[in-house]
């Protein structure tokens, strides 16, 4: 029998395009004589509809951005799919694995898997609370600290504070990181809203812009160095793939250099020492610890002259083509790209397995 997933992509985000083209590429390289595919479309307005189980390759995007409202479905119909639907007479009515391609305020932050937690769906990657972690910078770089892991310091501020007084607000900023600094909306899935500062003026501008995007922001001290890059799978026994280089060609890695082609070059494996990479290794392993991760991570770091290794942030729902940094991490260390997406199904189904086992009534 094989093991009906259900991709879910497109959703209400500015990343929509990104996850229809990713959802296009998990599909293809998704072993037929394994796994029966069932497409899952947010529409930009946020309505569901359910596409027929795949019956050969995708094409193209526009294949997968269904508008007929004839299959609309709401999301708690995810494990009862109507055998009306089926591609084929005899089709299971069931879906086994979610595999979740979503990204921003519905997907990422633990609103999906919550959704699929209800319903007692297994689904691929991290679940609520690491998704929810993950999301906010402010909570991940605390539990970074408290961990003990190296890494910038920053400062957080809310819209509240610092409209209660703005003058010191950006007094405490200077004396705690100095310049340069970087702004950033406390919410990880926006790339946008983030500036470097190298003087009051610029951190002026850089705090109304950023809480244009969220009631809380973070400051970062900037660290001269390079950034690299590990991917980490598994559940409770979690391995490292090799590790990759970021060099930017802009001044930094913002929302534009992320997605337009030829902004950026990737380096795998990075040239690090081996001193290095151990600790790179055993500081995502000690991170993906204190998140309570699962499934999957990409965890980001600088590399300072000196060699000294700080922890940026991890990101649940990395880039996911076969061109992106994490699959192609993971291809240098001997695990291709459909292989890859079938460790992590694997993965969902072993957590979930796990967790039926877990009693949550009290018999008397
Ligand atoms: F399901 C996984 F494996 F956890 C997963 C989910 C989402 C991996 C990678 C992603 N990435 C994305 O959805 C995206 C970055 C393409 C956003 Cl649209």
């Amino acid at each position: 029998m094989k093991t009906r997933v259900g991709v879910l992509y497109g959703g209400k985000s500015p990343e929509h395009q990104v996850s229809l083209s990713t959802a296009m590429a998990v599909m293809n390289a998704i072993d037929p004589h394994k796994f029966d595919v069932i497409p899952i479309y947010i529409t930009p307005e946020g309505q569901w509809i359910k596409g027929k189980r795949l019956t050969g390759p995708i094409e193209e995007v526009k294949q997968l951005q269904f508008t007929s409202t004839a299959t609309a479905m709401i999301p708690v119909s995810l494990n009862q799919v109507p055998a009306s639907d089926a591609a084929t007479e005899g089709d299971k009515e069931t879906i086994d694995v979610i595999f979740p391609l979503l990204h921003g305020p519905n997907g990422e932050d633990g609103t999906v898997q919550g959704l699929l937690e209800m319903l007692n769906l297994p689904y691929v990657g991290n679940g609520v609370l690491a998704s929810a972690v993950g999301m906010d910078k402010v909570v991940m770089k605390n539990l970074f600290a408290q961990a003990g892991l190296r890494q910038a310091k920053y400062v957080s501020v809310t819209k509240y504070e610092w409209k209660k007084g703005e003058e010191a607000v950006y007094d405490q900023v200077e004396q705690a990181l100095g310049y340069p600094c970087f702004v950033k909306p406390a919410n990880a899935g926006s790339s946008v809203g983030i500036s470097k500062c190298k003087q009051r003026d610029e951190l002026k501008a850089a705090f109304a812009e950023a809480f244009k995007y969220d009631r809380k922001i973070i400051i970062e001290e900037a660290i001269v160095g390079r950034e690299i890059e590990i991917g980490v799978i598994g559940n409770d026994e979690p391995i490292c793939s090799v590790v990759g280089e970021i060099v930017p060609k802009k001044e930094f890695y913002d929302y534009e250099a992320k997605y337009e082609d030829g902004q950026t070059e990737l380096i795998i494996p990075a040239k690090v020492t081996q001193e290095q990479y151990e600790t790179i290794k055993s500081m995502a392993i000690a991170a993906f610890k204190a998140l309570d991760l699962s499934g999957l991570v990409r965890a980001d770091f600088f590399l300072a002259e000196d060699g000294t290794v700080y922890i940026n942030e991890i990101n649940t729902m990395p880039g996911f083509t076969p061109y992106s940094m994490f699959p192609l991490l993971w291809q240098h260390s001997g695990v291709p790209y459909s292989e890859l997406i079938e460790r992590l199904i694997a993965l969902a189904l072993e957590r979930h397995q796990e967790k039926q086992m877990i009693t949550y009534t009290f018999e008397k």
